[in-house]
């Protein structure tokens, strides 16, 4: 099957239709601002030599900018918002300035460190900041349509094919990112060799000799060359009494449990922080930090699409079972440490230190798509959506002005969201998905369209067909399809049954139409966190539509107790409260006087209110604990808008029966 490209598909309204707005009118100018206050624009003025002033922030801060800039062309497709697009064009406008004429774009090297390049690979994240500058361009073009942008990503993309095309495996990044970037460039260009140097850097990957030598070598270089940045801070301030740097923003606040470190340490020696520790298809286990894995993952996918399987699509299947079932938080959530920011061991999914960046939840969602794109197996689609809902909308505030970057499942304070941080990865990295999210609504292929999401959208199938989406979610269940365009044809529709959905009802102009009987209770390994994607399906229609045909689909939401698995630290044997796609929470600001993290519920007293004037228009559910406090439990995306608080998404459940396990 292949994706329907954004430009077909506009979201009209909804639930997601607020968070776009939010997106497009308050969070992408607030991120600009950030960009600038922190100096991360300036550090390109000093690099194109327009500006005096000392570079600000990590060596890899160019790569925030560019997430910017491809989340400002993401939106400028359905909304041309001219202040946007100016600020847009003058940004593309300087980066021609800034980039070298052999296409090399790294304002750390060329301020510091004028003539070195492709140092440190493995640490210093050049090839990671060459990609989200492809990346950004590239969607720009597909944006706007205009080559004048594209060059910018050609310029980066041909040097990189120069130096590195033929290389061996010691010439790949430690952060896995340029990969994508040049699979997307392929896709506009069609020039092959971007797709080989891609296929290159995967197939590269984990056969660099005694790898611990090699990054204690960089790690020692970096730290050299940090420290001569310091020594030209010392001396420019020296020299320039009168300059005041901007004010770094603050590092993200995670609880760290014992050992953190040195395990982070320990995973970069081995090679496992880095997924350097295997070549590629003998990564059956997701290890290393979270962001990097799913990026890898993305990618090998992308190049699964196109043709480089014999035995990549297996070893994916496997690590993403894997994850599934033993490294995978109820949210979705992954990453289970601070400092490797990434896989603890199985079940090693303590709520207090669940890390689970938001960055981490979208290159898993960028995985899954691709997944879904190869496989069209419905799981699929299902952990995409319950990703986007619970571990990455969480990461922005409703306002568009304040994130989160790491998100626990249990908080006792000190986690809140801020406006910026000093790597502020996570805030354009979810504007420019929630831009785009339309393209994950649909798929198709000669003659089969697959809905895979339920968002309020408008979409051209091709063929002269239109399909208007109406959906209720993740509030109500209904969600109502109707087929406008050309004169009456065969075509199949092929909808996915969520894996929360109760009961199913579809009916076409109002007859009722069977569904497929639900999957059988897999005899798999059932998933710690009880939440289960294998169990979703595609329901196929296969008849002839015409014009103003509607088609209605009822998902029955029940609320479920998801019981965690006992051997998980700080929470198994407890449950979460869901309904329909969204993980529920306990937040003190809702209940004061609660001891959260003591509560026993009484299951049968929850019931969901939907509650319009709560912001976000939230549906929230209303129980009793078994000491008879009232408890409100709302969705845990809306969590801590609301000042510092305390939060649980575990309750200990008074189950009369372990409702977890579907039947
Ligand atoms: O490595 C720098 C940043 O850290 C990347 O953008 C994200 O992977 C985050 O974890
Ligand atoms: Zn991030």
């Amino acid at each position: 099957m292949e994706p329907i490209s954004p430009q077909n598909v506009r979201i009209t309204g909804g639930f997601w239709g607020r968070w776009l707005e939010v997106n497009r009118r308050r969070a992408i100018f607030h991120q600009w601002e950030q960009l600038e206050a922190s100096g991360c624009i300036d550090n390109f003025r000093i690099a194109a030599g327009e500006k005096e002033g000392f570079r600000q922030g990590w060596f890899f801060a160019d790569s925030d900018a560019y997430k910017w800039l491809d989340a400002a062309s993401r939106i400028l497709l359905h909304d041309p918002d001219p202040a946007l697009a100016a600020r847009v064009d003058s940004f593309l406008a300087l980066l021609r300035r800034a980039q070298m004429p052999d296409g090399y774009l790294y304002t750390y090297n060329q301020i510091h460190f004028p003539g070195t390049r492709w140092v440190n690979l493995q640490i210093e994240h050049e090839l990671y900041c060459h990609g989200h500058l492809i990346e950004a361009v590239v969607s720009h073009y597909q944006a706007t349509g205009r080559t004048d942008s594209l060059e910018l990503a050609r310029r980066a993309a041909d040097l990189l094919l120069q130096d590195f095309l033929g290389a061996g495996p010691e010439w790949t990044d430690g952060h896995e990112e340029v990969e994508i970037a040049l699979l997307r460039l392929y896709e506009v260009t069609g020039h092959r060799p971007y797709l080989d140097l891609a296929r290159q850097f995967v197939e590269n990957r984990g056969r660099i000799p005694h790898f611990w030598l090699s990054v204690l070598r960089q790690n020692a270089s970096m730290q050299a060359r940090r420290r001569a940045v310091e020594r030209q801070r010392a001396a420019y301030q020296a020299a320039h009494p009168e300059y005041t740097p901007p004010p770094l923003p603050p590092e993200n606040f995670a609880p760290r449990p014992p050992f953190s470190r040195l395990r982070w340490y320990l995973g970069a020696l081995s090679g496992k922080y880095f997924q350097q520790h295997a070549p590629i298809r003998q990564q059956r286990v997701p290890v290393g930090h979270a962001v990097r894995f799913g990026y890898l993952m993305t990618a090998a996918a992308m190049l699964c699409r196109r043709g480089a399987d014999d035995g990549l699509l297996a070893a994916m299947e496997a690590a993403w079972e894997h994850i599934v079932t033993r490294r995978m938080y109820v949210t979705g959530g992954l990453g289970a440490l601070p400092d490797l920011e990434g896989f603890g061991r199985d079940y090693e999914l303590h709520p207090e230190y669940a890390y689970a960046e938001t960055c981490a939840a979208l290159a898993s969602l960028f995985w899954n798509w691709q997944m879904t794109l190869i496989t069209g197996e419905a799981r699929y689609a299902d952990l995409l959506e319950w990703q986007l809902y619970n571990a990455a909308l969480v990461g922005m505030g409703l306002n568009g002005d304040a994130y989160l970057y790491n998100n626990p499942l249990l908080c006792r304070g000190g986690v809140e969201r801020r406006a910026w941080y000093a790597v502020p990865c996570c805030p354009s990295n979810l504007s420019r998905t929630l831009a785009w999210l339309g393209q994950y609504i649909c798929s198709r292929d000669a003659d089969t369209v697959w809905v895979h999401q339920y968002i309020s959208s408008r979409v051209c199938l091709g063929d002269g067909w239109e399909m208007e989406m109406e959906s209720g979610l993740p509030w109500h269940g209904e969600v109502r399809l109707r087929l406008e365009g050309k004169g009456p044809g065969r075509m199949a529709l092929c909808l996915r049954v969520p894996s929360w959905a109760g009961t199913t009802t579809l009916r076409v102009n109002g007859v009722e139409v069977p569904t497929n009987a639900p999957p059988p209770a897999t005899s798999a390994q059932p998933t710690a966190c009880s939440y289960d994607p294998r169990r979703a399906r595609y329901v196929r229609i296969d008849r002839e539509w015409a014009p103003g045909d509607e088609l209605t689909v009822e998902f029955s939401q029940p609320i479920r107790l998801l019981r965690q698995d006992r051997r998980l630290p700080g929470c198994g044997g407890t449950a979460a409260v869901t309904r329909g796609p969204l993980v529920y929470c306990l937040e003190s600001v809702d209940n004061p006087g609660v001891d959260l993290f003591g509560v026993e519920i009484v299951p049968e007293s929850l019931e969901f209110v939907y509650d319009a004037e709560r912001p976000g228009g939230a549906g929230v559910l209303q129980g009793m604990s078994i000491r008879g406090e009232r408890l409100t439990f709302i969705p845990y995306m809306l969590w801590a808008n609301r000042g510092p608080s305390e939060m649980t998404v575990f309750v200990g459940n008074y189950l009369r029966t372990d409702e977890s396990r579907p039947p």
